[in-house]
């Protein structure tokens, strides 16, 4: 069984002209993913649950459990070679770390520390999301603006940890996206779902119905078609939404699916964070074969002007989406 650091220097040896700074920056990752995994598993029990009192940027009332994990990816990255500074969802801005060993890293990372931290006090599963660009500011300077708001077809790496029934962290590199499990008795993650591909087609639909009747006509069409799938048609369908970005994208990589976050009459541009939520599961669903879009174009493509912009969100099976863009745009 290939542990996650095993597999990384494995790949490493694959392209010998790699510095090896990658295969560090995923293992301080996995290092910092470990901690906050020992947070999140008795969340229930220490005073770390419930609120700071505080509000986030997105002006979300902020969970202990956020803060800590945030502070804690944030430091092991700094603490690293191989990251010259951080966008995160629960920081205003972006932070480039002065060092000069950090000034000379070669990536910048976009996070959101603990995505789906509303659903901590009820146990259900909850995540991180990274992305890792290339920096183009000039190595031996601190980052610049420009170094995070790059298009999402720039990313190096990306790739999320789900703490959930067991805890997985899964990554994409342009040569292909691979799921490590945490074992406890050993703590490490070890390979357990290599070159993980998405189903081009699935049965399983993902979008908070309670929106309905704000989404656009073509998107309310598709979700009625959805209901209405005869076994002839590949039905039936069933629906699937915890309200966990994490946990229903893995789940519909794995098994295939739809994950639809439209954008509706009161929030055009949806709730989904472009940087740090939807172009690194774009980047994942391309490499294992799936599409991700915001209704028009393809997430990747998007030029980010800010760093915490919302997109619209459309992310599956290749099957599915091709069939939602035809209802969206027929
Ligand atoms: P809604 C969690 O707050 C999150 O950012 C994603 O993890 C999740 O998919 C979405 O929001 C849920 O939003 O509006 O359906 O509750």
């Amino acid at each position: 069984m290939l542990t996650l650091d095993e597999f990384t220097i494995q790949q490493l040896k694959r392209f010998p002209n790699a510095t090896g700074e990658l295969s560090g920056l995923l293992r301080d990752i996995g290092l910092a993913a470990k901690r906050v995994n020992v947070e999140v598993n008795k969340a229930g029990l220490a005073d770390i649950l419930g609120d700071t009192g505080g509000m986030n940027v997105q002006g979300e009332e902020v969970k202990k459990l956020d803060v800590y994990a945030n502070t804690h990816f944030t430091e092991v990255l700094q603490r690293g070679i191989s990251c010259a500074g951080v966008g995160s969802e629960e920081m205003d801005d972006y932070i480039a770390f002065e060092d000069d060993v950090s000034r000379q890293s070669k990536y910048v990372c976009l996070i959101d520390p603990l995505d789906g931290s509303s659903n901590i006090d009820v146990n259900i599963s909850i995540g991180t999301i990274f992305g890792v660009y290339r920096r183009v500011s000039e190595r031996g300077t601190a980052a610049t603006q420009a170094d995070f708001l790059q298009k999402g077809r720039s990313q190096i790496a990306a790739g999320y940890i789900i703490y959930g029934s067991s805890t997985m962290l899964v990554y994409a590199t342009r040569r292909g996206v691979n799921g490590f499990t945490l074992d406890p008795s050993i703590g490490e993650f070890c390979l357990s779902h290599p070159d993980i591909q998405c189903p081009a087609q699935g049965m399983i639909y993902s979008v908070n119905h309670g929106n309905f009747f704000s989404y656009g006509e073509g998107v309310r069409r598709y979700i009625d078609q959805c209901q209405q799938k005869a076994p002839r048609d590949g039905g039936p369908y069933t629906q699937r939404y915890s309200g966990s970005m994490v946990a229903d994208m893995h789940r519909n990589l794995l098994k295939g699916g739809i994950f639809l976050y439209p954008g509706t009459t009161g929030k055009p541009n949806g709730k989904l964070r472009l940087l740090y939520e939807c172009n690194p599961f774009a980047f994942i669903l391309e490499v294992a074969g799936g599409v991700a879009t915001d209704g028009h174009q393809p997430i990747l493509d998007i030029q980010p002007s800010t760093l915490h912009q919302r997109t619209p969100f459309f992310a599956g099976s290749r099957e599915m989406m091709a069939e939602l863009h035809a209802w969206m745009h027929n």
